[in-house]
């Protein structure tokens, strides 16, 4: 502990000098967000080891406190070259409260654990008071209590229950709470996030900046019987791990108010940016707004060096509220400055000063899951609450541009083509370059690691694996579901109301969400295909605790175009993702005619954990004004669950 408090010590007596210094058009350094500080409980510790553990070590419990609360900072406008100054509701580290500069960058610290391990994650609610939380009823689907917040560990697979992964309690101003995630040993290692879930101010809260990395590093060797984690694949030779970046994606959409009390995202010298109403969501307002999404709290800003031709594990996040990423690398070809430039212009900006060519990355996780099999991509689109580990090449010294690139219309939210938006520059450094495939080139990478890194009686299996399609057949957390497991069948159906005079409903199964009603009930064990559809424009299904694995994905032709090499009419994000294991799923309608729906079939099973929880759209937007439901896990013969009602 005491090596990382000296570290950080260091970095803010940086962070103060920088900002006395710093010129406005000097790019910010884009670091991995810093990591909560965890206090072990050395009593449970000692106890624990009395008992036979199958792990060598056994991490034990620990304690991380974390502040909801208002912070005062600095994000960079690029349309004026200034820093805009800003209040907006955010996440600290109680035990770190001391970094706190206007420079410090808006974006949670990152929960970093291990599987096995306990994290009791004491929460502080440090906003104001609020007389409208405690809203229900009708009423329910109408954003509400801005002030008062709650956890989501999104994607880990814990107890929904109590001090688990609930969000159907709402942590009132004033008050703190104490979740508890038990992270099992046979938990999957990878990335996962974790945000505010209070129905009614999710998206207010998630726009500010309220999101942050959860991420859980495994060290399980593969046996011939049983998979393991593809940590310990990636390895230096000097058996270090690779390079990683942590790259948690928000869209702060910060505005300040003109003469007429308008909103406006304009906002002058002396003003302070905020995000008070949901005035400021709603389809085509991010591109409107002009903003920029952030990597790690910093706009436009120098991601920290790479080795050229050396390979890394980016963790990318899409933590913000509704807005497609298509995140692309190229390298930097031109020379103009790119710290002043206004939205509209950065298309051209692209054009002129990056490479037509993308650079390819092998995407290795989605959603935290390691996949069956390496698949190299020009570009990966990320749909809101959507991660992707990719391991990164840079193929030689110099700039290259980090892009959220251009879309296919029904690929994204707003159904358009969103122009594209620079969102850092990385430069390579020393190294060697890379000159054939890079694809092949990473392939015989992990081949090497692999006779490096794994155990005697695996290595042939995982070296033949990597030769065949860079096939991670050891890695994967779940086995397949195969059609005969399946003891259940579910049906979903996403819908925007708009034909009701005088309101919209946001829609599950043509209901608003209801506090006080349980939607789905499942029993433990079950295993259901899902099958999922949205009569009007698209949504990303995201539902707790168990991961599903997706089998078919049929557009409205009646063609599946889940297989790898498929073709979806130029749309990118569905080739691929048979038998993939997710969280969240782009559930696409290019229209707002239910005849031009896909439709999609995973299927799930519901381990271990009873209880209630929620399945929504992770437009967040939606999800506060009713595309959410209550999902009840009974016990396996489908009674004993607890009495209905929340809040
Ligand atoms: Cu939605």
């Amino acid at each position: 502990m005491s090596d990382k408090i000296a570290i950080f010590g260091m970095a803010s007596v940086f962070s103060v000098t920088h900002a006395l210094f710093a010129v406005a058009q000097e790019a910010r350094a884009v670091t991995n967000p810093l990591a909560y500080m965890l206090q072990p409980i050395t009593k449970s510790q000692g106890m624990l080891k009395t008992f036979e553990q199958s792990r060598e070590t056994f991490p034990g419990e620990v304690l991380l406190d974390m502040n909801a609360t208002y912070l005062d900072r600095q994000i960079y406008n690029p349309a004026t070259a200034r820093y805009d100054h800003v209040k907006l509701r955010g996440y600290q580290d109680a035990r770190q409260t001391g970094l706190s500069g206007a420079d410090t960058p808006l974006v949670g610290p990152t929960i970093d654990l291990r599987p096995g391990q306990t994290v009791r994650v004491t929460l502080h609610n440090l906003f104001p008071q609020d007389s409208t939380c405690g809203i229900g009823g009708g009423s329910a689907n109408t954003p509400h209590c801005f002030n008062g917040t709650n956890l989501h560990s999104h994607g880990l697979w814990v107890n929904p229950s109590g001090n688990g992964d609930n969000v159907l309690i709402s942590i009132r101003p004033g008050v703190s709470f104490q979740y508890e995630y038990n992270i099992a040993v046979e938990h999957p290692a990878g990335t996962f996030w974790y945000h505010p879930h209070l129905h009614g101010s999710t998206a207010l809260q998630v726009s500010s900046g309220m999101s942050g990395a959860l991420i859980i590093r495994g060290d399980r060797m593969p046996t011939p019987t049983e998979t393991g984690d593809i940590d310990r694949l990636l390895k230096q030779p000097g058996g270090s791990d690779i390079a990683e970046r942590v790259l948690v994606l928000q869209q702060i959409q910060y505005a300040c108010t003109d003469n007429n009390g308008d909103i406006t995202y304009d906002c002058q010298p002396g003003q302070v940016g905020g995000i008070e109403s949901y005035d400021q969501f709603g389809p085509g307002s991010w591109p409107a707004s002009g903003r920029f999404t952030s990597v790690n709290g910093q706009v436009l800003g120098q991601l920290a060096s790479a080795e050229a031709g050396s390979v890394e594990r980016w963790r990318m996040i899409h933590a913000g509220v509704r807005d497609t990423i298509n995140f692309e690398i190229r390298r930097k070809t031109g020379t103009t400055a790119f710290r002043t430039l206004a939205a509209a212009d950065t298309d051209r900006w692209i054009d002129q000063n990056c490479g037509k060519d993308t650079i390819p990355y092998g995407v290795v996780a989605q959603d935290g899951l390691t996949m069956a099999q390496v698949q190299m991509r020009q570009q990966a689109i990320l749909q809101p609450g959507y991660r992707v580990d990719a391991l990164v090449v840079l193929p030689g010294a110099g700039d290259y541009c980090i892009i959220d690139g251009a879309a296919p219309a029904a690929a994204s939210v707003n159904q358009e083509a969103p122009s594209r938006r620079l969102l850092g520059i990385v430069t390579a450094v020393g190294g060697h370059a890379v000159n054939g495939e890079i694809g092949t080139y990473l392939q015989d990478w992990l081949i090497s690691a692999a006779e490096r890194t794994m155990s005697q009686n695996v290595a042939g299996k995982v070296i033949d694996d990597l030769k065949n399609e860079m096939s991670l057949s050891s890695f994967i957390p779940h086995p397949d579901i195969d059609a005969g497991e399946v003891t259940g069948e579910q049906q979903l159906v996403f819908n925007i109301d708009v034909k009701q005079p005088g309101a919209t409903f946001f829609e599950v199964d043509g209901k608003p969400y209801d506090p006080n009603r349980i939607d789905r009930t499942l029993p433990l064990s079950g295993v259901d295909e899902w099958t999922l559809r949205s009569d009007f424009v698209s949504h990303p299904f995201h539902i707790h605790v168990n991961p599903f694995q997706i089998i078919k994905i049929v557009d409205a032709a009646g063609n599946d175009v889940s297989a790898l090499g498929a073709d979806d009419d130029g749309d990118p994000q569905y080739p691929g993702l048979k038998n993939v294991w997710k969280d969240t799923l782009w559930i696409k309608n290019p229209g707002t005619d239910p005849s031009a729906r896909y439709t999609i079939t995973v299927r799930t099973h519901y381990q271990r954990y009873i209880g209630e929880f929620v399945l929504h759209c992770h437009i967040l937007d939606h999800e506060d004004q009713g595309m959410m439901q209550n999902i009840r896990i009974t016990l396996p013969d489908g009674q004993g669950g607890t009495v209905s009602g929340h809040h």
